[in-house]
């Protein structure tokens, strides 16, 4: 990947306050849930959901397992969620969701995408949470593409504003400010 990875910083706020969008990584996050871009086998893997289990430590692929067990045993299945502690992040709990790979975009990604979101806001609004903050589900190995991606969920999670009081702060983390500017560019807030 030719990405560069710049300074973290500027904070970008819309929808009154309720969504930031930021540069940075999503372990270093002070939120009440972190989401993890997972696989269905809920084992850990690289990018994001690497890097969530090696800072939060084994307590999360403990209760992963239990998950695995006693209610998925065949998987979580693509744009479903649940949640364990977060071990020790800067969290309350970590959300795990599975994103869609890219198919060409004619395999239900945009629906599937949606859900990931929508599906893990109603879960940290159960689990009573006040803010959650995301990586960019789906577009680092499951290849789905930044643009298209960042219009999903500008959609979804301004409907989901509208329509729901909690959690009252959504944070977009993107890891690099090159992912940040597609989401903004995408989305008609920048440039
Ligand atoms: N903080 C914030 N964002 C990050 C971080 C971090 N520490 N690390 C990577 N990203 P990916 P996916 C960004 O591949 O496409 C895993 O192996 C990354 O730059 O982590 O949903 C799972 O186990 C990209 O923008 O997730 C699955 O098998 C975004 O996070 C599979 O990858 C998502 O990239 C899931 O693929």
């Amino acid at each position: 990947m030719s990405r560069t990875r710049r300074a973290e910083g500027t904070d970008f706020s819309f929808l009154d306050g309720r969504l930031r969008v930021r540069t940075g990584d999503i372990t270093r996050q002070t939120a009440d849930v972190i989401v993890n871009a997972a696989n269905s086998g809920l084992m850990g893997g690289g990018g994001v959901d690497g890097a969530i289990h090696r800072a939060g430590g084994p307590a999360i692929l403990e209760e992963c397992r239990a998950i695995r067990r006693e209610r998925f045993p065949d998987g979580l299945p693509t744009g479903e969620s649940v949640e364990t502690t977060a071990g020790r992040l800067p969290a309350r709990y970590v959300i795990h969701t599975v994103g869609p790979v890219w198919h060409g975009g004619t395999a239900g990604e945009p629906r599937l995408l949606a859900s990931c979101y929508s599906s893990s806001l109603a879960l940290a609004a159960r689990l009573g949470a006040r803010s959650i903050a995301y990586p960019a589900i789906s577009t680092g190995v499951y290849g789905y593409p930044r643009d298209l991606a960042a219009r999903v969920v500008w959609e979804t999670l301004s409907g989901f504003c509208r329509e729901n009081a909690t959690p009252r702060m959504i944070i977009l983390v993107f890891y690099s400010s090159d992912d940040s500017e597609v989401f903004l560019l995408a989305t008609g807030s920048g440039g």
